[in-house]
């Protein structure tokens, strides 16, 4: 393959998705202007009043180094069609109605706190005139049959293709591209996905790029779902990044209280890293581009577990030892980490580690944890009520390298 770099992406293991545009406005769920199948009309009163005064990059981009994650991806376009950057190719962007080219700003506000800059680029387009109407299509019930058939998707990938070249020609290094989606009416041949991953890969080399094209791609991302093993496909383990809301909607969703803790997000954190692969967390920022208080919170607490265990994330990936129940392992070199998910406990066993164990501790305080080897090989870690947030995490340092 060409000169790529995918080691930052697994050694970054966990990022963070911000989904931002006109949808913010509405409030609730990205998807509105087709669930409510809005004709452009209805949709136009949020691009009027499209005006991200509090979209504040740079406390993004701290709030995302704080919480321990080392990259951040962007909706640069949304199914909507809407532009956060600028386009020659249309004027339905942040920069013509907001004076603001928010992928510009995002992408030099990540790199300026040392974060590895991604973008997400929507395959479909409900705004574009040629954008053929399928079942999703917002003007699925409006549009005249005579009117549709006009459409031609050759003039809408030319668009795409332009925009994805202006994307990885307009703001220096992109790191990671993450297309959106392919699907039975709209497949690989309709978005000339061998040619634009061929353009994207000329335009920067370095890039990691996910499969949503429905070719190939560095990585997979299943969503919503957490795996609770290594993924593989066609039988080799594959590159993976699950990526999850924090409550159930991407773009902000006002009335929608159902958020996710942060101990089930550490939880879910470690459990990635600990069948290899990367959490992308997302938020929604408001319709004025603001961190929603709850989803900051979130971000705080979980940077809090992290500026004390983030050694057992970054750089770590899954263990040949299987883990005991209710408990997970990552490892890094030397070092085992075994994540309590149940805790405090007065004994742990682990089975198999007899003779593999020279020190124990916990991460968060570096104090020892005694243990002795049992009849039968097994390891026994007494007393532990570790404080803090769960997973209570150990340390153990080997003898072996895996
Ligand atoms: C999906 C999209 O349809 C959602 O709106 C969201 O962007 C998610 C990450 O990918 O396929």
């Amino acid at each position: 393959m060409s000169g790529r770099s995918v080691e930052w992406f697994e050694a970054a293991r966990f990022g963070l998705f911000v989904h931002f545009g006109l949808y913010s406005l509405a409030a609730r769920h990205e998807w509105v202007r087709s669930r409510e199948a809005m004709p452009d009309a209805d949709y136009d009163r949020y691009l009027e009043r499209f005006d991200p005064d509090l979209f504040d990059a740079a406390a993004l981009a701290r709030a995302a180094r704080e919480a321990g994650m080392r990259y951040a991806v962007l909706t640069a376009k949304h199914h909507d069609g809407f532009c956060l950057f600028d386009s020659e190719l249309t004027d339905y962007t942040s920069a013509r109605v907001a004076g603001r080219d928010l992928v510009a700003e995002f992408a030099e506000a990540m790199r300026a706190e040392g974060l590895r800059v991604g973008l997400y680029y929507s395959l479909l387009d409900w705004h574009h005139p040629d954008f053929t109407i399928d079942r999703y299509h917002p003007l699925r019930d409006s549009v005249p049959p005579e009117e549709a058939a006009g459409r031609d998707m050759a003039r809408y990938r030319a668009y795409m293709h332009g925009q994805v070249r202006e994307l990885l020609t307009g703001y220096g290094p992109v790191d990671l591209l993450f297309f959106d989606f392919t699907y039975p009416a709209k497949g690989p041949a309709e978005w000339g996905a061998e040619e634009l991953m061929a353009m994207v890969r000329d335009l920067q080399p370095q890039i990691v790029v996910n499969d949503r094209l429905g070719i190939p791609g560095d990585y997979v991302t299943p969503e919503q779902y957490q795996p609770d093993r290594p993924l593989t496909r066609d039988g080799a383990e594959v590159m993976w990044e699950a990526c999850h809301t924090l409550n159930g909607s991407w773009g902000y969703d006002r009335d929608n209280h159902d958020y996710k803790t942060p101990d089930l997000l550490v939880r879910m954190l470690v459990q990635s890293v600990a069948c290899g692969g990367n959490l992308l967390l997302n938020v929604g920022p408001t319709g004025r581009g603001a961190l929603d208080p709850r989803a900051a919170e979130t971000l705080r607490a979980i940077g809090a577990w992290m500026s004390l265990h983030a050694r057992a994330v970054h750089g770590a990936g899954p263990s040949t030892f299987e883990a005991p129940p209710n408990a997970l392992y990552t490892q890094r070199g030397d070092r085992l980490y075994l994540h309590l998910l149940a805790w405090p406990l007065k004994h742990v066993h682990l089975p198999g580690l007899a003779g593999r164990v020279r020190y124990a501790q916990l991460l968060h305080d570096g104090s020892e944890v005694r243990f002795r080897e049992l009849d039968g090989g097994d390891h026994e870690h007494n007393n532990l009520a570790p404080p803090g947030r769960p997973p209570g995490t150990l340390t153990l340092t080997l003898p072996v390298v895996r």
